[in-house]
């Protein structure tokens, strides 16, 4: 694509819109980055935009500026429906994320991976599989590096294997994954989008433009996903029923059958990572691993290998007797609900943070089988205590430190202090990376006092 002169509007001053500002005044585009915050809540990010030679408005977005663009790139945290841009697209000026300038422009082959939850374990396990069967890779997007800025590392033979949010697949046109997967799809972002329909629409994105070249991964056991109809080809991954194609639990194994390998991948005990939701993302990675061409004992070894990511469902110490887990990243119901299934009860689980609109009612069950307290904070905590009411006891704090604190002062030897939020962070925090942070940082103290 040659950009050279265009107009183009990058709407967002973060991660992806300095990235995306950077790269196409390389290519010679006249860009202007916007943010509707003022320069004084964007720290480093307006000079990072002005050395790159973009011009920078802040603090509002002027509707002229969208009017006026050949091409506008969007950052995964504004949505479509911005008035302003609205508008444009109204008007025919086309609008895509940095996903979508990257796949125009990449010699390489993407692995996508989509899903409410599991994403970005499965997006790091498959990386490193990759990785480590020597194949030049690069592990990007949703996952923390906009996927515009590894360019520099492309290739032919180059991996790019991607974690993509429905906001970030939304914004694509044209990007078609050599391998993509859906994990699962639940009720997640129902404050961005208008029915849970129109989400699930936005995920189904990373396949709708595979060829019969083209791999999709899928989840077996979810029900909205059963009746995909993919041009490219097609397998599952189960933890219930044994797919033609794909990858599956027989007793305590999981195994394979594919064109290309069949037969007993690993025992379920060797898998390093806790619940059961992450022997399906071990199911997935190892599907997409094979398909990128990596052998059997490979894959095995890589997954015995590979430790939690941060903030999933992360051991953090135990002190006197007492665990400490940081599941920051739940930050759906869904989520929450895997979180709560992995251990076998006496769980003091932290909830609350900012509502995203979905129900809470689903966790109450789980809640009165495994929860012995539940310590509410944020902006969600009246609609969680009127969910759980009844189910456990409903403690409220005023900061996860005191919530840390509380947890603490309830559990027994043997319990477990659980940071499951089912909500977004941005109450109380930057992002859920922050809240995590926080959390270990409280658990640390807490551990340095006490003992
Ligand atoms: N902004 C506006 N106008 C608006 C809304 C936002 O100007 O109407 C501005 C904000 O003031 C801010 C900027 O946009 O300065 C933020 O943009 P962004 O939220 O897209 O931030 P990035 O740093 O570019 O991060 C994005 C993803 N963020 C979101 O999807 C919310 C990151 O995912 C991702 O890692 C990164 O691109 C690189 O690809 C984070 C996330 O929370 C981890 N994702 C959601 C999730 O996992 O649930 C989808």
């Amino acid at each position: 694509m040659n950009y050279s002169g265009m107009n183009i509007l990058v709407v967002g001053m973060a991660r992806t819109g300095l990235a995306a500002a950077e790269f196409l005044v390389k290519r010679g585009a006249r860009v202007t980055i916007n943010d509707a915050q003022p320069a004084s809540a964007l720290g480093d990010a307006v000079a990072r935009a002005a050395a790159s030679g973009a011009a920078v408005v802040v603090g509002e977005h002027p509707a002229d500026l969208f009017t006026r663009a050949d091409l506008i790139v969007i950052s995964p945290g504004v949505p479509m429906s911005l008035q302003p841009v609205a508008e444009a697209r109204r008007r025919g000026i086309p609008v895509v994320g940095d996903m979508e300038i990257a796949f125009a422009e990449m010699k390489g082959r993407i692995c996508a991976i989509t899903g409410s939850n599991g994403k970005t374990t499965t997006t790091a396990l498959t990386g490193k599989i990759l990785s480590d069967a020597g194949l030049p890779t690069v592990i990007a997007g949703n996952i923390g590096t906009p996927l515009i800025a590894m360019l520099d590392r492309d290739s032919a033979e180059t991996w790019f294997v991607c974690e993509m949010s429905s906001f970030q697949l939304e914004a694509t046109v044209e990007l078609r994954p050599r391998i993509a997967s859906i994990l699962n799809v639940t009720p997640d972002h129902l404050d961005r989008y208008d029915t849970f329909g129109s989400y699930a629409s936005a995920k189904r994105r990373i396949y709708e433009k595979q060829t019969p070249e083209d791999f999709l991964v899928l989840n077996g056991d979810d029900p909205l996903l059963a009746d995909e109809r993919p041009a490219s080809s097609l397998y599952y991954f189960s933890r219930k029923m044994e797919p033609t194609q794909g990858c599956f639990l027989r007793g305590d194994v999981v195994a394979l059958s594919t064109p290309r390998a069949r037969g007993t991948l690993m025992p379920v005990h060797q898998i390093p990572l806790k619940g059961t939701h992450n022997v399906e993302n071990v199911m997935a990675a190892a599907l997409m691993a094979l398909l990128a061409g990596v052998e059997m004992p490979g894959i095995r070894k890589s997954i015995e290998g590979f430790r939690a990511v941060s903030h999933r469902l992360q051991f953090v110490a135990q002190i006197r007797g007492v665990d400490f887990f940081n599941d920051s990243k739940a930050t759906n119901v869904d989520a929450t609900i895997k979180a709560l299934e992995s251990f076998p009860g006496n769980i003091i689980v932290i909830l609350g943070g900012k509502d995203k609109g979905g129900d809470y009612g689903p966790l109450a069950e789980l809640c009165r089988q495994k929860v012995k307290a539940t310590i509410l904070i944020g902006q969600a905590a009246d609609k969680i205590a009127s969910s759980l009411a009844g189910a456990c006891a409903l403690e409220r704090a005023s900061s996860l430190e005191e919530a840390v604190g509380r947890g603490f002062d309830l559990a027994t030897p043997g319990d477990t202090v659980l940071l499951a939020p089912a909500c977004a962070s941005f109450d109380m925090f930057r992002d859920f990376e922050h809240r995590g942070d926080v959390f270990v940082s409280a658990v640390t103290r807490l551990k340095a006092r006490v003992s």
